[in-house]
């Protein structure tokens, strides 16, 4: 896959395409549908697919904050866009001079000079610009005039609800990883580099643990998780804590995994965490003793949940 930041740095692979247009945080049931469609589309009429996105998020430009929290930062986004078979990926700087194009102007000059889109695939509520007026219909009307044909997709409906990005981030932020599985159709996951903790874990505790460094990416609700680790090339069981670490104090909330099995330096390497099933509230221990008795625990519920078919990676 073709990735990029401009048009201008594609322009030459670029004859007509089918395109899609969206945020795709997540990349979840619903964006799979439209990008799959995309590239259907791009392969029956002999087109290139392209996935148009934004960075930053639009609402974190127009709201001034680093809010919503992302549920896939960009280089797991395009990791994933890319699995989907889509040709070019373009992630447009979103600033505030792109958000001041009428949805005319921006349509003509990205959509029809640049990309030279024959289809245009979208969302069912898809809307963009000022006001929310860059619709369906006007995409439609421009469509008529530029020569693209427009397809609005339904959304995906699982356990009776739409499959939305801000659904999932509301079960993640609730603890609910498990649920959040069937509406990305993987485990929800962080990545991180692993950095030097407070060397309580393995010293002190008997579970020594990898602290990540997270940047800007949606956090689970404190807790116990069972977890499954990428590291290395391989993969782990293991379980994970997310919190200030009360028994001690920690300033700064932190997340950590103990990995099963593991004997090896992690030190500046990125791994990743896929998150199982919560298994309970982080809790104020009255010392080190009871916090290992019960972090033994924690473990061997996490193997147990982990055997379980339902749970694999
Ligand atoms: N720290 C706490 O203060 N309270 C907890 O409930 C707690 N649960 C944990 C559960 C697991 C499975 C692991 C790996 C760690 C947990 N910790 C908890 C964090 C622990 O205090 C930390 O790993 C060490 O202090 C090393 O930094
Ligand atoms: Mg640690």
């Amino acid at each position: 896959m073709i990735v990029a930041s401009s048009i201008d740095e594609i322009s030459e692979a670029l004859c007509e395409t089918s395109l899609t247009i969206g945020n795709f945080d997540g990349v979840h049931m619903g964006h799979a549908k439209l990008l799959s469609r995309t590239r259907l589309k791009a392969e029956i009429n002999n087109r290139i697919s392209v996935a148009l996105t934004f960075e930053p998020h639009p609402r974190r430009v127009i709201l001034g904050k680093n809010d919503p929290p992302l549920i896939t930062p960009t280089p797991q986004k395009l990791e994933l866009i890319e699995a989907l078979g889509i040709n070019i990926t373009v992630v447009l700087p979103f600033t505030k001079e792109i958000a001041a194009h009428t949805p005319e102007a921006f349509v003509k000059k990205f959509l029809v000079d640049g990309f030279k889109v024959k289809d245009l695939v979208i969302g069912y509520d898809y809307a963009f610009g000022r006001g929310r007026k860059g619709n369906y219909e006007l995409l439609s009307a421009l469509g008529a005039q530029y020569g693209y044909v427009v397809e609005r997709l339904d959304p995906v409906i699982l356990d009776g609800a739409v499959v939305s990005s801000t659904r999932i981030r509301d079960l993640v932020e609730a603890g609910n990883v498990w649920d959040a599985r069937p509406l990305l159709n993987r485990f929800y996951q962080v990545r991180g580099e692993v950095v030097r903790g407070f060397g309580r874990g393995s010293k002190l505790v008997g579970f020594p643990t990898a602290n990540l460094h997270l940047v800007d990416e949606l956090v689970p609700k404190h807790g116990v998780y069972a977890v499954w680790v990428q590291a290395d090339g391989q993969t782990y069981s293991g379980v994970a804590n997310i919190g200030h670490n009360p028994t001690f104090g920690n300033a700064v909330a932190g997340v950590e995994a103990h990995i099963f099995d593991f004997k090896g330096d992690l030190y500046g390497k990125t791994i990743r965490v896929h998150f199982v099933q919560r298994i309970r509230d982080e809790r104020k221990f009255s010392g080190v003793e009871e916090l290992t008795a019960r972090i033994r625990e924690d473990a061997a519920l996490a193997r147990r949940i982990l055997s379980m078919p339902e749970a694999r990676l």
